[in-house]
């Protein structure tokens, strides 16, 4: 059986950076809400597992962080503020765009020893302006904030104090989980301080299942919020019928379903009385287009009939 939420929350220590990040949420929230704002929190990443509490092994979830990081950026284009809550060194917006090597090529080093200066190469000027205008007017204006978790508790705790602090935004709160969450775990109680070591034989770990911490978060978290999540799957045939389960089960207002080796072409809407596909064209594929833009902008049409009609 999963365990309650709330004893979850009795168990498990909050991590070490909670109060700062929490802190940050208030301020940020409170800051765009003054406003009338609307506010998304984007969930990106996947989180871990311990095995240890001094840990040194731990189970991982599969998720590069593109489909959040690609998210945040649409969103600050069609004028959400965003809390950007992702798994440490996961993808982030903006920066994606350019990670490792690929961020080098684009510099050239003119070494005259003391006066040494790095420049962008010419034909990589186009490719980055763009981008670092949007990076840049996301900075100035304060209309993104990045915060970090690492375990899947970690994640628990941060997504509750999100979701205090997005509560006063009512409607114009929308939730956006697209983090791949760990459905298993070892509690907080039943994992050893110190390494597991290997002369005491193969170790037996014994997973439980986490609290489904939707039904708190829809029910009494951010009660008047639209909440979205994804439902990522690996056998298609039973996405849908999974995702609108998650649906009538959590009753919040959209779930989009993801297979796993098809997740950046081709993405299912299921509401509570349809379901529809989002495919992208060869000729989109082919024209750098990112379903991610679709996605948002689908999103972002239905949270603004959402806030016309909802009664709070
Ligand atoms: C997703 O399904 C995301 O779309 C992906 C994105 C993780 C597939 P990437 O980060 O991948 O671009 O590489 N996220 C939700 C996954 C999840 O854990 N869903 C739970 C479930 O399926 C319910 S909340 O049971």
């Amino acid at each position: 059986m999963a365990s309650h939420w709330e004893e979850f929350f009795a168990t498990h220590l909050p991590p070490s950076d909670f109060e700062d990040n929490r802190i940050l949420l208030k301020e940020f929230c409170d800051r765009h809400n003054k406003c009338g704002q609307r506010i998304v929190l984007v969930t990106s990443g996947g989180t871990t597992v311990p095995l240890e509490h001094n840990t040194v092994r731990f189970v991982d979830n599969f998720s590069y962080g593109t489909r959040g990081a690609a998210s945040a950026e649409y969103f600050l284009e069609h004028g959400y503020s965003v809390v950007f809550m992702h798994r440490l060194n996961s993808l982030e917006p903006f920066t994606r765009q350019f990670n490792g090597q690929k961020f080098m090529d684009m510099l050239e080093l003119h070494d005259r020893g003391p006066n040494t200066t790095i420049t962008v190469k010419p034909d990589s000027v186009d490719v980055l302006a763009p981008v670092l205008a949007s990076y840049k007017a996301a900075q100035d204006a304060g209309k993104i904030l990045y915060v970090n978790f690492t375990t899947v508790s970690d994640y628990f705790w941060l997504l509750r104090a999100a979701c205090e602090c997005l509560a006063a935004c009512g409607p114009r709160a929308l939730l956006y989980l697209a983090a791949a969450v760990s459905d298993f775990y070892v509690p907080s109680n039943q994992m050893p301080t110190h390494k597991i070591q290997s002369g005491a034989g193969a170790p037996n770990i014994q997973l439980q299942l986490v609290p489904k911490m939707l039904a708190p978060l829809v029910s009494l978290w951010v009660p008047h919020a639209y909440v979205v999540s994804f439902k990522l799957e690996t056998d298609e045939s039973i996405l849908i019928r999974k995702a609108r389960d998650s649906l009538n089960k959590y009753k919040h207002k959209l779930v989009i379903g993801n297979a796993l080796q098809t997740r950046r072409t081709r993405v299912v809407f299921v509401t509570s009385d349809s379901s529809y596909e989002i495919v992208l064209s060869r000729e989109q594929i082919l024209n750098g287009m990112e379903i991610e833009d679709i996605i948002v902008s689908n999103i972002v049409l239905n949270h603004t009939e959402f806030m016309k009609t909802h009664k709070y």
